[in-house]
């Protein structure tokens, strides 16, 4: 098989990117390992940037989201007895928008179903070749059989467990990366919220989160110590810690429980490897980063990625233009960089580490963002007001 781009991976980054370089009359191929259905069914991120619909939105994937959206002005934070709502809207001028991964892949999958996209599911042990050469190419097997994609560009958007970021020798790659000491236990319950915005809670016995994904399920996050069993959480404890952390001290406010549908356990932590381009393979998405979802940056960060690589990859093939491309690796990892530092930035500023001077310093940070407009409008640039681009 031959093809322009081949890329590794069939989630947010890889189908995305595939769209736009489809848009501008460059074709792919996408090798992935899991079922279409696996991926579609991964429960992940929940919240859109302004500027990832804006994204979605130009390149013809806004309807859905348009209609099942919820657009939200800014999230509340919180700390025992006191819940301050942030106004993005006021502060930068722009919202944010709950709308599951799932959703945007549902989208994706539509959109490159409708322009006769290949894509190539359960394709095994995918591993990338001659990356340094002008053929460069991937092998993988499909029922056993060996497969061989020759391309003129490989695109490494296979997550956190893929070849591509191995594909890059330790002799050139730097990596940078902090395990956290909690995790997050999420889960899924099919009961109307009980607010109208994210709830983004400090509290003494742990770090809770009210969010969505409809008017009629919640999404919800608890602090968990890392290797915590989600068998040791009965339903009725996480709705009992969900609920002493999230408002049992808010006046008037009471959590609605209902039924779970989905927990899982997500451990924390923030990753960069660079350059996020070693010849011809480009890493985009959780390939190259990977941040803890305090700050609500993964799957935004992948798509700035793809805006980035899609006209650096069509200059480069279409053009034999190697500009673009040659600046992707800095221009990507400005904007990874900004949202590493603001996701490990809510992290710490939300987490109980058991050190009492911590939580002195975290109640003071909370309550300096609750009560500055300057410190405010810094927490919402971060947010929902970074641009696809920056420097
Ligand atoms: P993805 O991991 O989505 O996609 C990579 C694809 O490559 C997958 O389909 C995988 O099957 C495939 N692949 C891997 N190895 C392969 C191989 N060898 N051959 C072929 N294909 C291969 N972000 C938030 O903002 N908020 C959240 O709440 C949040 N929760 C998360 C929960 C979990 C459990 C995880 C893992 C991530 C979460 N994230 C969250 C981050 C997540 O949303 C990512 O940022 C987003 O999926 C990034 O998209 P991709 O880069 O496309 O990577
Ligand atoms: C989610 O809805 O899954 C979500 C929202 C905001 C975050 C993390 C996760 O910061």
């Amino acid at each position: 098989m031959r093809t322009q781009v081949a890329i590794i991976g069939a989630g947010p980054a890889g189908m995305l990117l595939s769209h736009l370089l489809a848009a501008d009359g460059v074709d792919s191929v996408i090798v992935e390992a899991r079922t279409e259905q696996y991926v579609l069914s991964r429960i992940r991120a929940g919240i859109l940037e302004h500027s990832s619909v804006e994204l979605l939105r130009s390149a013809g994937l806004g309807d859905r989201l348009s209609h099942k959206g919820i657009e939200h002005r800014g999230i509340y934070l919180q700390t025992p007895g006191e819940r301050h709502h942030l106004d993005f809207v006021d502060l930068v001028g722009r919202s944010v928008w709950v709308y599951g991964q799932t959703e945007v892949q549902k989208d994706l999958v539509a959109a490159r179903r409708a322009a006769d996209q290949q894509i190539i599911y359960q394709a095994a042990d995918a591993a990338v070749h001659d990356i340094t050469t002008d053929r460069p190419y991937v092998t993988f097997t499909v029922d056993g059989k060996a497969q061989r994609l020759d391309a003129e560009v490989i695109a490494g958007c296979d997550g956190s467990f893929g070849p591509s970021r191995a594909a890059v020798p330790q002799t050139v790659k730097q990596v940078w990366e902090k395990i956290y000491p909690y995790s997050w236990l999420g889960v899924l319950a099919d009961v109307a919220p009980s607010t109208d915005e994210l709830i983004y809670a400090w509290h003494p016995d742990g770090f809770a989160m009210h969010s969505m994904r409809s008017q009629t399920v919640s999404r919800l996050y608890l602090q968990v110590p890392n290797d915590t069993d989600v068998k040791s959480w009965s339903h009725e404890r996480i709705w009992e810690a969900l609920s002493t952390r999230l408002g049992a001290s808010i006046d008037g406010w009471s959590l609605q429980a209902g039924p779970i549908t989905e927990s899982s356990v997500l451990p924390m932590r923030s990753y960069v490897q660079t350059p996020m381009r070693h010849g011809k393979l480009f890493l985009a998405g959780d390939a190259a980063h990977i941040v803890p979802p305090t700050g609500a940056k993964g799957l935004n960060l992948a798509i700035a990625d793809v805006s980035v690589l899609a006209p650096a990859l069509t200059a480069l093939i279409k053009k034999n233009d190697p500009t673009l491309a040659d600046d992707y690796s800095h221009t990507a990892l400005q904007r990874v960089w900004r949202c590493t530092h603001f996701s490990w930035w809510m992290t710490s500023m939300l987490h109980i580490s058991g050190d009492p001077f911590d939580a002195q310093l975290q109640q003071s940070q909370l309550r300096w963002v609750s009560s500055s407009r300057a410190a405010a409008t810094g927490l919402a640039e971060n947010y929902a007001g970074l641009p696809l681009h920056i420097g």
